[in-house]
């Protein structure tokens, strides 16, 4: 009974985020066409395009307003901006690599291209889908606006009105603002580069008129995995949801199990579940993936879905009813040696890998959700995924409708991903500091992830308290989180590495204990005596004492992800020695090369899983 409430409630909150625009999931896997390329810019410091000279906001039609063609009719006509070849710029990608005027910007650019309509049906409809946009976006084909959207990491889409398609040259044009505010998420201060632009794919999505707009398939929560991996049958439950109600069938198919069915599909949101045999598990030992097939009117969508169960019991973590270490690394979405955001699949090739060499089944993707690629490889190599929206540091916890940005990025994040087995843990934060409004504000999330989806673990990376040697871990947001995370940087903030040899740890919580960062800055490079800050010495010394000191942590550690893959653009770092403007906390250097604590962490990731063995 009280499994059917929960789906209930489940339904409802789907039906509940269909106020605004839908997010259609999985476009990978149905009919799209790719918008990446070239495309025009203009910068516009001052928003020229968006305000008229009295600075409100431009009139649809205004010849001036950026959003509008603008050519002229004759050789008198007044012409004061036009998209050119002179100005492109490369989608997906962040500007500030593309070009050096770009570097620092912080601001409005203009994005456009042009676009045929693509092959449909008669009853085909068309969706504008962008992978992200950092941070606001708005959107306008032909002169008229299709929306507006914030939020720098998250997917989002619109549809394109039909008698606004042209058969050529539609005018697609977005207004790109990366500028901070106090009020939006991340706010004013972060410890990482504010890379603006059209950060990730951009595509055309087909879709019939009424369609699946997503859908969820996986283990049941509620069964004892041990008990089914014993009767070799497992219940797996789902759920589709359309776009608007209609009077069909739908069908959910995995033919290398023989699993075929057909479901009702009346109203907008159908529950199903069933009994399957003979399931391999998905786990980062074998990390199996099947094909699976909805199929909907003339649609069919597909996608490799993993099936495992990831649970808390007592001060462990089990994954698949077995208790599992987290040998992991953080890591941002960055490509060093290229100092860009990563967006392709190669980039992801290269941070995960890395993290393979390193020994992790784990990887903590901070500190906002990555690019699709990522978690699509994570689930393909069998790597382990914490995944995180940017609620970071001070952002203004006392405001409600700071707490609906947060709110609608944490349902982004979860929408988009929700069937990759690699994400375990969705965490609703990092360091946000201790008061009664930050813990509200935060658990409201930790609640609103678990009601979204209670098939992972809730976490937020915590600081950590104490005095003298005395490190406790008592923060009460602890209490909401299913696994107790914290940041530590003994040895680099505070003291010096061997502090940790006396240093005592207590936690208030009997759950599991999870150190989600520990790191120390190095110039790949640079070698002295480890007492020489910014040395790769300095830095092997703090990872030798770091782990002798975990070896030595209360029953529920239960896994680490060091601070981090690879060094990365911090405009906050500015020693002009050792860091100009890069956090030097990568094992690995801007110039791709490992550091001499990158071999001290992997040989304790080896020393793991031979103890495992
Ligand atoms: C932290 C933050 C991370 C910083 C790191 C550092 O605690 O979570 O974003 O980059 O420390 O290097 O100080």
């Amino acid at each position: 009974m009280k499994r059917y409430f929960l789906r209930l409630i489940l339904l409802l909150q789907l039906a509940n985020s269909n106020a605004q625009e839908t997010l259609i999931t999985n476009v990978e896997g149905r009919r799209n066409i790719s918008l990446n390329g070239t495309w025009h810019y203009i910068i516009d410091t001052y928003e020229t395009g968006f305000y008229d000279y009295r600075f409100k906001e431009r009139k649809e039609t205004d010849n001036g307003a950026y959003w509008n063609r603008n050519t002229p009719k004759s050789k008198s006509d007044l012409i004061e901006h036009q998209y050119s070849d002179k100005s492109s710029i490369n989608v997906p990608g962040d500007w500030n690599s593309q070009d050096r005027q770009f570097l620092h910007y912080e601001g409005t650019v203009w994005y456009q291209r042009d676009f045929d309509k693509p092959q449909m049906q008669n009853n085909d409809e068309v969706y504008l889908y962008f992978g992200a946009v950092n941070y606001e976006a708005h959107v306008y084909l032909n002169g008229k606006k299709l929306g507006t959207h914030k939020g720098g990491f998250t997917p989002f889409n619109f549809k394109i009105p039909k008698e606004l398609l042209l058969e050529k040259d539609n005018f697609l044009v977005v207004k790109v603002d990366n500028k901070r505010h106090a009020d939006e998420i991340p706010t004013l201060n972060t410890d990482w580069w504010n890379y603006g632009g059209i950060t990730r794919d951009v595509k055309l999505v087909i879709v019939p008129e009424t369609f699946i707009s997503q859908y969820t398939i996986q283990l049941d929560q509620h069964q004892d995995i041990s008990e089914s991996i014993r009767k070799k049958t497992f219940q797996v439950s789902g759920w589709i949801k359309l776009n608007q109600a209609t009077n069909s069938k739908a069908v959910v198919e995995i033919p290398e199990l023989k699993f075929r069915k057909e479901i009702d599909a009346k109203s907008d949101s159908i529950f199903f579940s069933s009994a399957l045999k003979n399931i391999q598990l998905w786990s980062p030992e074998n990390p199996k993936l099947y094909n699976v097939k909805f199929t909907f009117g003339n649609e069919i969508i597909s996608e490799k879905i993993g099936f495992r169960k990831i649970e808390v019991s007592g001060k462990k973590i089990l994954l698949n009813g077995q208790e599992i270490f987290l040998r992991g690394i953080s890591i941002h979405e960055e490509i060093p040696q290229q100092i860009r955001r990563a967006h392709s699949l190669d980039d992801a090739k290269q941070l995960l890998g890395w993290a393979k060499e390193l020994g992790c089944n784990m990887v903590r993707l901070a500190h906002y959700p990555h690019n699709e690629n990522m978690t699509r490889l994570a689930d393909e190599m069998g790597l382990l995924v914490w995944s995180e929206i940017p609620v970071y540091w001070t952002i203004d916890f006392t405001n409600p409708e700071v707490l609906k940005k947060a709110k609608k990025q944490l349902d982004e994040m979860i929408e988009r991903d929700r069937n990759k087995a690699s994400i375990i843990i969705w965490s609703v934060g990092n360091e946000t500091p201790v008061s009664e409004a930050r813990t509200t504000f935060m658990s409201t999330l930790v609640k609103r992830a678990k009601s979204r989806d209670d098939s992972r673990l809730i976490s937020a990376a915590l600081e950590v308290s104490g005095e003298g040697n005395l490190n406790k871990i008592d923060d009460p947001l602890g209490a909401f989180a299913d696994i107790v995370s914290c940041n530590e940087y003994l040895g680099w903030y505070r003291g010096l590495p061997n502090d940790c040899e006396t240093a005592k740890w207590e936690t208030i919580y009997d759950k599991p204990l999870f150190f989600s960062e520990t790191g120390a800055d190095a110039k790949a490079g640079f070698h002295a005596d480890k007492l020489t800050r910014f040395s790769e010495e300095y830095q092997q010394w703090y990872f030798e004492e770091q782990i002798a000191m975990m070896k030595r942590m209360p029953d529920n550690y239960v896994g680490i992800s060091p601070w981090i893959l690879a060094d990365f653009r911090s405009p906050k770092r500015n020693n002009p020695e050792y860091q100009e403007l890069w956090n030097r906390k990568g094992l690995i250097s801007d110039e791709g090369v490992k550091k001499k604590a990158f071999f001290v962490l992997q040989d304790y990731y080896k020393s793991i899983i031979s103890d495992d063995n």
